[in-house]
């Protein structure tokens, strides 16, 4: 058939493998989706739900056009209207904010996490930055990873995962790539079949756990004192190494003191670790070499997340398992690539994203664009009673209605990736893609630009900044060089060629990665601090392989159930499959149990990314997730929940 045609793109989802794409666009549509071979790393398969992202480009839940509520909040109940009208009504709104209470009253919460580079950094934040608008901190997810990797190292860059294959010890900790980075472990097998041994440090078996030669199964929040424990290890036993550390690192004797009080005894007492294995993990990193670690995003969610991430970056410096090829640390990639459309300057008043429910009050009006606070915040029940508010104005761009649309007065429909031009950054590898449009755009969708452009019109402002053409954004964001084409990739760094210590090096003026910087909030060295709760269990929330956060939940939910360790179900008089209600203080939700050996006894674990129809009550694990910070860059303290279970009587 003449109009079938296979196009080239990428995936700019928020995922670390960045996938080049190959799509089939018949008649018009989008048909199928299958991995394109531009991006190095990707060939050969892509992701299960990314496969079936036709279903969310034309699912009932698009929003097809601008929606202008008419039911009471919460409900739903929208009548269509036209791009003017709503934009004038929103417009109208920031004026009447900004006239009544200042530029503060009105708070962006522009996240795009699964957005291409233009989208995400483009009009819209420029508008609110110009309108003296809140700013909303990016505080959710990779905050305290970000300024833990800046304060050790600055400007280094992490590690290829190319390069894991040349490693003969792998490690990897408070990540679970099988299901949110898919094609490293490919490249763990490799290393492992050329006789690489394979450490996990991760309260539950994951699939990687099962198959490693050492699994750490500790209590969430606790990896800092693991680290204080081995640190102590290795300078008693004289397995630090003095040649490396001299040449490469400062705060070295800090924190062999602050670790001197951590025993092998307490490091097992705390962590649950056994003190056998304590050790010989320590003993292999100062002994098998070169070690690669692949640090995820896990470790960081609890009140010690800063520490935790900080002393575990510390660990390959001190072994000195740094320099060579198939040694180094993997946490993000994206500081390969230049790209900077100017970004936000200093808004009046901050708002850290975990605070939403605690701000809501203060605001008047809240612009929600590429994120869905009402399920991926924490303290759900203080976002749903904020945004039910009659008198705060709520506009909602996206590409479907979510649960947080279904409190808008506004919902503005947005194009997918599959409609508009746009550039792929990447946290997982050292590249940049051309994303294309590959169909016609869905409905009346815009662009996050285009929405931008059309409210800084009306607001008033310079229109010469506003210019939403993506060839036009594309080169004042790579300041003139140009784009890569669709299908073909930009590789920012070739695989063996980002080696730490040998071809980067820390960005401080010595060179020399800091391993006692004074920013945690407490002290300069890594500490552990115990978290207090009446409720014995610790209720962790991962990704799950059905969504990208709450992407694809529309239609492919993961069971929205609680997974608990036997020993804890038969405690409780739990069965498998019974129903159960799950509490603390916070709230109180009610969920199916599965009994799962994977968990460490005393953890539990539901999935993140559920939608409130998914669970009776329609509350999701957020319902029962603190707002509390972590001691590095006001981060999350997802896994910092505490809760209770029991069976649902009768
Ligand atoms: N399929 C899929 N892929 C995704 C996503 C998705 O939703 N679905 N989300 C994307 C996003 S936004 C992100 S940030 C990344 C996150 O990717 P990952 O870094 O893999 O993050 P998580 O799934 O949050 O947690 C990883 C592991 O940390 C463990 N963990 C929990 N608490 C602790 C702790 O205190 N210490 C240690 N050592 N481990 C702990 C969990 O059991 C889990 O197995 O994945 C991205 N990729
Ligand atoms: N309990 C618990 N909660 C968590 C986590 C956890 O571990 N535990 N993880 C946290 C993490 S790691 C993250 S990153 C956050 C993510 O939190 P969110 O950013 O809220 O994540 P998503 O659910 O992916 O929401 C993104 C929304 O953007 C829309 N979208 C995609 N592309 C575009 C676009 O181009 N334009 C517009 N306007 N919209 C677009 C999508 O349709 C989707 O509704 O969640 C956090 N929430
Ligand atoms: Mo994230």
């Amino acid at each position: 058939m003449s109009d079938v045609a296979r196009l080239l793109t990428a995936c700019p989802l928020d995922c670390p493998d960045t996938c080049s794409l190959e799509v089939t666009v018949a008649g018009g549509r989008l048909v199928s989706i299958d991995a394109g071979p531009a991006n190095p790393l990707t060939q050969g398969f892509i992701c299960a739900k990314v496969k079936q992202h036709a279903r969310r480009v034309y699912a009932p839940e698009r929003v097809l056009t601008p929606l202008v509520r008419v039911g009471p909040k919460g409900s739903g109940d929208f009548r269509p209207a036209s791009w003017d009208e709503a934009l004038d009504l929103v417009a109208a709104r920031i004026s009447e904010a900004i006239e009544a209470d200042g530029g503060s009253a009105v708070v962006p919460y522009l996240y795009n996490s699964s957005a291409g580079l233009l989208a995400a950094e483009g009009l819209t934040w420029r508008l609110f930055d110009e309108i003296g608008a809140a700013r909303v901190l990016h505080t959710i997810c990779a905050a305290t990873a970000g300024a833990a990797w800046q304060s050790t190292f600055g400007s280094m860059l992490s590690a290829d995962p190319h390069d894991v294959v040349h490693s003969r010890l792998v490690i990897v900790w408070g990540a679970n790539p099988a299901i949110s980075n898919i094609h490293f472990p490919p490249l763990v097998q490799k290393a492992r079949a050329a006789g690489a041994r394979l450490v996990v440090v991760d309260p539950r078996r994951t699939a990687m756990a099962r198959r490693a030669d050492r699994h750490l199964a500790l209590r969430p929040g606790t990896d800092v004192a693991l680290v204080l424990g081995m640190v102590r290890h290795l300078a008693a036993n004289d397995l630090v190494d003095r040649v490396f550390v001299d040449l490469h690192a400062t705060g070295v004797d800090e924190l062999i003191a602050a670790a001197d009080e951590w025993t092998l005894d307490r490091t097992a007492d705390v962590t649950g670790v056994a003190a056998g294995d304590i050790e010989g993990f320590a003993d292999d990193l100062a002994s098998i070499r070169p070690a690669f670690v692949r640090i995820g995003w896990g470790l960081e969610r609890n009140r010690n997340g800063g520490s935790s991430f900080r002393a575990v970056l510390a660990l390959p410096v001190l072994t000195g398992q740094l320099g060579v090829l198939g040694a180094g640390i993997m946490s993000s990639l994206s500081g390969a690539g230049e790209f900077s459309l100017g970004g936000p300057s200093q808004g009046r008043r901050k708002v850290n994203m975990n605070h939403l429910g605690a701000e809501l009050p203060a605001t008047r009006v809240l612009f929600v664009q590429g994120s869905n606070p009402a399920v991926t915040a924490p303290r759900q029940r203080l976002v749903l009673e904020g945004l039910a508010r009659e008198d705060l104005f709520t506009v909602v761009h996206d590409q479907v209605v979510t649960d947080t649309a279904l409190y808008a007065d506004v919902v503005l429909p947005a194009t997918t990736h599959f409609e508009a031009d746009d550039l792929a950054g990447s946290y997982g590898t050292f590249t940049r893609q051309r994303v294309a449009a590959v169909i016609d755009r869905v409905g009346e969708s815009r662009t996050n630009d285009e929405v931008g452009a059309g409210l800084a019109a009306r607001l008033g402002l310079d229109m010469q900044r506003y210019d939403a053409d993506p060839r036009r954004l594309m080169r004042e964001g790579l300041a003139g060089a140009l784009p890569p084409v669709a299908g073909e990739v930009e590789v920012l760094r070739e695989p063996g060629t980002a080696v730490q210590f040998r071809d980067t090096f820390p960005g401080f003026e010595d060179r020399k990665a800091r391993l006692a910087p004074p920013i945690l909030r407490e002290r300069a060295v890594p500490a552990y601090r115990e978290l207090e709760s009446d409720y014995p269990l610790a209720l962790i929330t991962p990704a799950t392989h059905r969504t990208i956060n709450s992407m694809f939940g529309e239609f492919n939910a993961a069971e929205a159930c609680v997974r608990i360790h036997p020993n804890d179900a038969s405690a409780r008089a739990v069965g498998d499959g019974d129903t159960v209600r799950m509490w603390n203080d916070l709230g109180s939700i009610a969920v199916v149990a599965r009994l799962d050996a994977d968990l460490r006894p005393g953890v539990v674990s539901m999935p993140k990314g559920l939608w409130r129809r998914d669970v009776a009550g329609g509350l999701t694990a957020n319902a029962l997730v603190p707002d509390t910070l972590n001691d590095l860059a006001g981060g999350a303290c997802f896994n910092d929940a505490r809760v209770e279970i029991a069976p649902v009587s009768g």
